[in-house]
């Protein structure tokens, strides 16, 4: 018997599948079987399996593949049809929204149409799968932690795509589809809006994005420190001295004089991550609706040196 188990020594076990609870779910939309790889238990569990996939889950994967293929089709036209060429260019293309002369009203396929239909079903993509994590946390009756967080990254998904398009008055203004299009785009948005460095919900977004991977990395390592004396076995641990949990708190009690507990750091790390899109929605909504150039917004509010 292994004394301590952790990714280089975990004991996989392989029996017959856990198929999970059947109080209170619905059943007809889980898979009935499951199978094992080894692989996936060194990096999580072995088991794969089973999948709970539902209406919302079909509707979901369904309209994200006919956005996926209307993105490759239009990336395919552009390559002129030429494997080579799509191979060699893949990250140059771009599927745009419409001109600005467009305004807000239905565009033409040729300008920006592929990107409208396309976008109603990344949307439906998205706001399913968000669905879905409701409807099963529900099921399981868990709290809705994940369908909150997931739901803040979507509000910077609809700001960026939807919302602020709406405000200003012209789909022009969302985010076209395309590796290095997308990257530009967000370098023109800075440019045009007197750089972003100085919104301070940006900040303030990238506090929480930096700070979110501090505290991960603190909490990952911390656990992974203790796995010695069972720190991973996270429940057994909370009330007993000599615990890995109490090694674990005192460490930083120790280093800072401030211990988060085993409960609190989940917190910590929940608010972290789901402020970093918040803010950042915040921020993208006020560019170009109630501030036009954050530099001189920074001037007037005295922390950029007047010219
Ligand atoms: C994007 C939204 C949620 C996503 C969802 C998923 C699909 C399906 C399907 C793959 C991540 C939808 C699902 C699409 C996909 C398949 C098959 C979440 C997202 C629901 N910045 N910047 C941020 C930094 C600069 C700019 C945030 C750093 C320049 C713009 C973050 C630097 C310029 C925007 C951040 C830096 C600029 C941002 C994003 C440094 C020009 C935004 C947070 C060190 C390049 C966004 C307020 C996030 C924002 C944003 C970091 C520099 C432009 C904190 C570290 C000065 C235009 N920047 N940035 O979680 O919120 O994104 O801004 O230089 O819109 Mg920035």
């Amino acid at each position: 018997m292994a004394e301590y188990q952790n990714i280089f020594t975990q004991v996989q076990i392989q029996g017959p599948p856990e198929m999970g609870m059947v109080e209170d779910v619905d059943l007809g939309e889980r898979s009935k079987s499951a199978g094992f790889s080894s692989l996936l238990g060194w990096f999580g569990n072995a088991q794969l399996g089973p999948f709970y996939l539902g209406g919302l889950g079909v509707a979901s994967l369904g309209a994200g593949l006919i956005w996926f293929v209307m993105v490759g089709a239009s990336f395919w036209a552009q390559a002129g049809y030429s494997p080579g060429v799509f191979m060699r260019d893949l990250f140059y293309f771009s599927l745009e929204p419409p001109s600005p002369g467009n305004g807000l009203s239905i565009p033409s396929l040729k300008d920006g149409g592929m990107w409208f239909i396309s976008s109603f079903f990344l949307l439906i993509a998205v706001m399913a799968w968000w669905a879905r994590t409701y409807v099963l946390a529900q099921q399981l009756k868990m709290g809705k932690h994940v369908f909150y967080a997931f739901g803040a990254a979507i509000w910077l998904f609809l700001v960026l795509g939807l919302f602020r398009p709406v405000l200003m008055g012209s789909w022009s203004e969302a985010v076209p589809y395309g590796i290095f299009s997308h990257l530009d785009w967000t370098m023109s948005f800075s440019v045009t809006y007197g750089n972003l460095f100085y919104c301070p919900f940006h900040a303030l977004s990238i506090v929480f994005l930096y700070g979110s991977a501090l505290l991960f990395a603190m909490h990952g390592a911390t656990i992974l420190a203790v796995s010695r004396f069972g720190g991973d076995r996270e429940l057994e641990q909370i009330a007993d001295r000599g615990t890995a949990s109490e090694r674990a708190a005192l460490f930083w009690r120790w280093t800072m004089g401030f211990n988060a507990t085993m409960e609190g750091i989940h917190r910590w790390a929940w608010w972290f991550a789901i402020l970093t899109p918040i803010t950042g929605g915040i921020g993208i909504l006020l560019t170009g609706t109630v501030v036009d150039n954050w530099y001189v917004w920074a001037q007037v509010h005295g922390f950029a040196p007047l010219d």
